[in-house]
């Protein structure tokens, strides 16, 4: 840009445009308010946003094709082949609309798109606070031949719209560095990113998404890309989330349709599994907390395949009640609508509101169902028989809670005997260890500070519930303690229901503390897949941790150093041994027991020192195919998957 320009750039957006400007700064001062975070969480929101207007575009019928490329400074590109955003002066503002698009806040909805725009929530904030939280953005519009151009800085422009050649494509290319002085990571994660464009490729069938990690490359030289692309959209999201589940029927459940103006996309799939696996999403964003559609769909379910079966007189011999949860058990199912205006409710506004989708959803899935039913007969049975199977385990379950709670050894108020609860009583306060083995479990007792931290030993390994029948984790003692200890309830007013309430939850830190070993890990995992599965609610609260013990202890004299990783321990070694291990003494722990109550309290559990995971379900769909994999029946697929990714770091990724 030369000199001249700056000084146009100057005159022309100073002094006219303050709210402008005060719109933006609005949301640098801001940031979590319009993007949700300032974490590695709202740096890749930046992302989702700028993709989402292209995809917005796809949906209208004018693109098919999106590039998103980490470039090796970690800026993002993001080009598609859409008609390009126009560059004509806007009646209005008094600039060209490319800039309006730009710098005000949600100028997005000004344009007519006619599509489904999100109002609220994390997304559909414009790519206006992308810019606004940017250093440096540059746009470009490749449109009726021309090739059109602005540059940002911090969401000011710093020069008008101007044309800088020809081109014969069309499309929109935008290129944004976000503020290091904003966010508290600036370095792109290539599997979060590819996580969200294989999410959005099955989501709308037939975008292609190409994503490209410039910054590494193979001992080949070849360049880390992957393309996501789906033909069938839903219906592949289903056999990849389930890839390695055993099913129930040949093939999926498609529903494709439009009722009362709402596009309904569902696909279904029963498999051997005990979990139910329902994800929603409302205009490409997952609603995890459910709301309408979800409802339409459940009720749907419930209605059809009951009549089914009554009709068909395959519940007599069942001799149990049937309850809603039963028809659920061993599904998965996506259900992805459209909604013009959608209301979105709830603590993390994820909870669709809106009423008028619950009937369309009703009808959509009831009709499909009740075809596919009388259609095949074969695959009916199996799943009717399944139904039956899970009202009998559900059943059975209670009457092994009840008993529990009768015969078990419980200190004062119902808690297991095993549980060294803090005096506090207020859950914000109040941390819970989950600990490997009674002999670390007595360290931590005795390290603790009583008054908020409570300790919950365990007996190695817990059950795995990713293969176990609902009814046989309430047999487990492990289980049991963990769920009273947290005080979790199943089901409200004592109806039978396989839906944690956390309304009670006793403490919202809940620390797993396991030995830094392979077999620690394990554990780790068991307890994650008891949470994700039986009350994945405190993991979307936020309230499960892992605990960090460290890997040595590094004595010079009276220096005494905990490391973490080799790294530290080296450190230290260059530091107080002038680079020889020999005047250094380096303890290694190998367990938690090898420290002493002191130890493991400076260590692990003093929050002034230590270092907590707080383990993220960012994306539920890759959780539940992450965690079928890792932890189901089916060995292939886990080696394979290990090998690929070495380390178990994904799952609380
Ligand atoms: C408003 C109107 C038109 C296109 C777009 C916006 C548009 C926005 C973005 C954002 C990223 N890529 C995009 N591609 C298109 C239509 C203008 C016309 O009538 O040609």
């Amino acid at each position: 840009m030369t000199e001249e320009e700056k000084i146009n750039g100057g005159n022309n957006y100073s002094a006219s445009n303050i709210q402008v400007l005060e719109g933006l700064e609005a949301v640098r001062k801001r940031p979590a308010m319009y993007i949700g975070d300032i974490s590695i969480k709202g740096l890749h929101h930046l992302v989702y946003e700028v993709v989402d207007n292209s995809i917005d575009e796809a949906l209208a019928g004018f693109c098919d094709h999106i590039e998103v490329t980490i470039n090796e400074d970690n800026s993002i590109t993001v080009q598609d082949n859409g008609r390009g955003i126009p560059v004509d002066m806007h009646e209005k503002e008094k600039k060209s609309a490319l800039e309006v698009v730009m710098t005000v806040l949600h100028a997005g909805g000004k344009f007519d798109k006619g599509s489904y725009k999100v109002s609220g929530g994390l997304h559909g904030v414009g790519v206006s606070c992308v810019n606004a939280l940017s250093t440096h953005m540059t746009t470009q519009v490749f449109r009726n031949g021309k090739i059109y151009q602005q540059e940002y800085e911090c969401g000011h422009p710093l020069y008008s719209v101007k044309e800088v050649g020809t081109t014969d494509i069309t499309g929109t290319r935008q290129q944004f560095w976000p503020d290091a002085s904003i966010f508290t990571e600036t370095v792109y994660n290539y599997d979060i990113l590819a996580t969200r464009m294989r999410e959005l490729a099955y989501l709308n069938a037939g975008i292609k998404i190409t994503l490209t990690d410039l910054r590494a490359t193979d001992e080949e030289g070849n360049i880390k890309q992957e393309v996501f692309h789906s033909e069938e959209g839903l219906k592949e999201f289903v056999r990849y989330v389930d890839s390695s589940r055993e099913h129930l029927m040949n093939d999926v459940i498609y529903i494709n349709t439009e009722k009362q103006g709402t596009p309904v996309e569902v696909a279904i799939m029963y498999n051997t599994s005990y979990s139910e696996n329902i994800h929603s999403y409302v205009n490409n964003i997952n609603t995890i907390e459910g709301g309408t559609h979800l409802a339409g769909f459940r009720r749907a379910l419930t209605r059809t395949l009951k009549k089914y079966a009554e009709d068909n007189k395959m519940l007599e011999k069942a001799k149990v009640e049937i309850a809603g949860d039963d028809f659920r058990e061993g599904l998965t199912a996506v259900i992805s609508i459209k909604v013009a205006e959608p209301q979105f409710e709830g603590q993390t506004k994820t909870k669709l509101g809106n009423n008028e989708v619950m009937g369309a959803v009703d009808q959509a899935v009831g009709e499909a169902l009740t075809y596919y039913l009388e259609e095949h007969p074969k695959e009916a049975k199996l799943i009717v028989d399944k139904v039956i199977l899970a009202a009998q385990a559900r059943v059975a379950a209670r009457k092994a809670r009840e008993s529990v709670q009768r015969k078990s050894p419980m200190s004062g108020g119902g808690m297991p005997g095993k549980l060294a609860d803090c005096s506090s009583k207020d859950p914000e306060e109040c941390e819970l260890f989950l600990v490997e083995g009674d002999s670390a479990g007595g360290s931590a007792k005795q390290g603790r500070n009583r008054t908020f931290q409570a300790i919950l030993p365990l007996r190695g390994k817990i059950l795995n519930v990713e293969k176990a029948m609902w009814h046989k984790a309430f047999e487990s003692d492990e289980v049991n303690n963990i769920i009273q200890a947290l005080g979790i309830r199943f089901g409200v007013d004592g109806e039978d229901s396989k839906e944690a309430n956390i309304d009670k939850l006793r403490y919202k830190k809940v620390i797993i503390m396991t030995d830094a070993d392979v077999d620690g890990s394990h554990i780790d995992t068991l307890i994650m897949t008891l949470f994700f599965r039986y009350f994945p609610q405190v993991i979307q609260h936020g309230y499960l941790y892992i605990a960090t013990p460290p890997l040595y202890l590094c004595t010079k004299g009276k220096v005494k150093e905990y490391c973490w990783t080799d790294q530290q321990r080296q450190k230290f070694i260059d530091t107080y041994g002038g680079g020889s291990e020999n005047a250094i003494h380096t303890q290694r722990y190998k367990g938690l027991g090898e420290m002493n109550p002191e130890q493991l309290w400076e260590t692990t559990m003093n929050p002034e020192n230590r270092m907590l995971k707080q383990v993220h379900l960012e994306n539920a769909a890759e959780a539940d195919y992450i965690f079928s994999m890792l932890m189901g029946e089916d060995v292939g697929p886990r080696r394979e998957f290990i090998e690929k990714n070495a380390t178990y770091a994904n799952i609380d990724a």
